[in-house]
């Protein structure tokens, strides 16, 4: 075959739609190419894991485009020739196959679509950016929805892409049954009924690629293969994925959508935001699966409503927020916090329970469900006080499914109220009878959840009052946090002293908690 290609097309590693426009026809004058590169395994400190799931799924990708026809270019992290820069390797290997252009599909994150641009505007060839055909909604649509608003509303967005895509719709155009919203039914508890489905994922053995990545001088955190690695690495597996949660989990989604249980991690939890992510599934199909569910009467409608309301909702809306925000929004820090990590954010060794077991789990496994990272790990953080840039750095490493353009607002605006409440109304934060009453974290911890003073309180517990009395200004005429206020109010002196004393004493001493 002949070594000349015309046209370069570069694949990221969170592009692998195998059902993109660009692979319906073979084209021996195209080059597709994947590039392993420190560039991208080094600008955040990597989950091992994280690192290894989107080598190998690249990997996949590659042989399966090979067998398709295609032709492909793979630039492995150990390559003699690798350049470890995705704009220099694209300019050797442009030379190399003499392309005179050079495709590529809109980046997700801000600080790639940049470098990609500003180096195409100083080449020869010619270049053209295309739709990744992934998302529901095009990067500024959310921006136009909301011009000239000074509140953008989740729930707003929410319903107009109910209206917009037809989805759960009844033959009037509103809302099946009659409710846009089901979040009032979806918290309850888990005591161990119905049981955890079985985990669908499959198991894989990565050891000679992580040898390959360790020897190439990558740095990670967390563990590489522990036990079992096991994250769907491929559309077939993704999609077997996709059946199996949409069979078995799906139907009491709802339910325990914000359960914790120290012996169940996954509980009624999709696992598929890796998939999702880096496009192996479509949110469309994940969508339309859950729907479909709930038509045949395989799943009930508070269920299935908010599901696909953390998809066709949330997932489009920080999306939209992103890219309003870019790339101002990575330092935002509207509470001035600056307290750093504390070391057992990389070890999982503290004593309170809650953040032992969600910071353990998320080393070991690199996931912890919505609520974990909210309630347990979020929560704490912006209690304490800890930099929201440290804090977003930490998440973004950490879990398999972090890429910038949803784990940033999620953490800086959802998690750590950083952007002044441009997504959260309030912010996220308890004291710690929330965590007991919506899991069994409490029990056996070293602390206890319900004293609120002394050596062995539950640090939450006054953390959780000086939060609201540290930034009063702040918070204090939200309507939503009224009855917070209300409450502080109705403290005697002494008794918000005494809270105001032991959240110092747990603030001087996050280390050793
Ligand atoms: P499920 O609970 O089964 O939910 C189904 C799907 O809905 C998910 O796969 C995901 O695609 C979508 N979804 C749910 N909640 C959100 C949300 N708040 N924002 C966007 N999509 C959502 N999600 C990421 O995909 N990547 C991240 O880097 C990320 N960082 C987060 C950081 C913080 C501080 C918080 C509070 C949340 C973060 N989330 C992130 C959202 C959410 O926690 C994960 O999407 C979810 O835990 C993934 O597990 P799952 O697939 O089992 O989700
Ligand atoms: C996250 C990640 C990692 C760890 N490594 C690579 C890589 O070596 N090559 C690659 O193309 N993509 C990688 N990715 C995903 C990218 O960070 C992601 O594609 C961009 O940030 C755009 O969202």
């Amino acid at each position: 075959m002949n070594q000349r290609a015309k046209t370069l097309r570069l694949v990221l590693g969170d592009q692998l739609n195998s059902q993109h426009s660009w692979f319906a026809h073979v084209d021996h004058d195209v080059v597709y190419v994947l590039m392993e590169v420190r560039q991208e395994t080094d600008y955040v400190l990597h989950h091992a894991q994280k690192i290894l799931a989107i080598f190998a799924a690249m990997r996949d990708f590659a042989r399966c485009l090979r067998e398709g026809g295609h032709r492909v270019r793979y630039v492995a992290i150990d390559d003699e020739s690798n350049r470890q820069s995705l704009t220099e390797n694209l300019a050797a290997l442009a030379t190399h196959y003499g392309a005179e252009r050079l495709e590529w599909q809109s980046p997700d994150e801000w600080r790639v679509d940049a470098q990609l641009r500003e180096w195409a505007e100083a080449q020869s060839l010619s270049t053209c950016e295309v739709d990744t055909e992934h998302f529901f909604t095009g990067r500024h649509d959310l921006a136009t929805m909301f011009a000239g608003r000074k509140q953008w509303l989740m729930e707003r967005f929410y319903r107009e892409m109910r209206r917009r895509f037809n989805v759960l719709l009844d033959d009037t155009g509103g809302p099946e049954s009659g409710q846009w919203n089901f979040d009032h039914d979806n918290r309850k508890p888990w005591r161990g009924t119905p049981p955890e489905p079985a985990d669908a994922r499959p198991v894989h053995d990565h050891q000679a690629l992580w040898l390959t990545v360790e020897r190439s001088g990558v740095k990670s955190f967390g563990e590489a293969q522990a036990g079992e690695f096991r994250w769907p690495l491929n559309r077939t597996e993704a999609l077997a994925c996709l059946d199996a949660f949409i069979e078995q989990t799906l139907p009491h989604f709802g339910d325990f959508e914000d359960a914790m249980s120290s012996s169940h991690q996954r509980l009624f939890h999709s696992l598929l935001s890796f998939s999702l992510n880096v496009k192996m599934l479509n949110p469309r199909e994940v969508i339309d699966r859950a729907e479909a569910a709930y038509r045949h009467g395989r799943a009930p409608l508070p269920a299935v409503e908010g599901f696909i309301r953390q998809i066709l909702g949330w997932r489009e809306y920080v999306r939209g927020i992103y890219w309003a925000q870019m790339p101002g929004y990575a330092s935002c820090n509207v509470l001035n916090h600056d307290a750093p990590l504390p070391s057992w954010f990389w070890s999982g060794k503290t004593q309170m329970r809650c953040l032992q077991l969600a910071i353990g789990q998320s080393l070991q496994t690199a996931h912890a469900h919505h609520i974990q990272r909210l309630m347990v790990i979020g929560n704490f953080a912006l209690l304490a006080g800890l930099s929201p840039d440290e804090v977003h750095r930490w998440y973004l490493g950490v879990y398999i499914d972090a890429f910038e353009w949803v784990e940033l607002p999620n953490t800086v605006g959802m998690s750590q109220w950083a952007d002044g409440g441009r997504i959260a109304t309030k912010p996220y934060v308890s004291s710690a009878a929330y965590l007991s009453r919506m899991s069994d974290y409490c029990k056996g911890c070293h602390y206890d959840s319900k004293q609120r003073v002394g050596e062995r309180a539950c640090p939450y517990n006054a953390l959780y009052w000086d939060f609201f009395t540290r930034h009063i200004d702040v918070f204090g005429r939200n309507p939503r946090l009224a009855m917070v206020y209300r409450q502080l109010a109705k403290m005697d002196a002494e008794e918000r002293d005494a809270l105001r004393m032991r959240a110092a004493q747990v603030r001087a001493s996050l280390e050793t908690l």
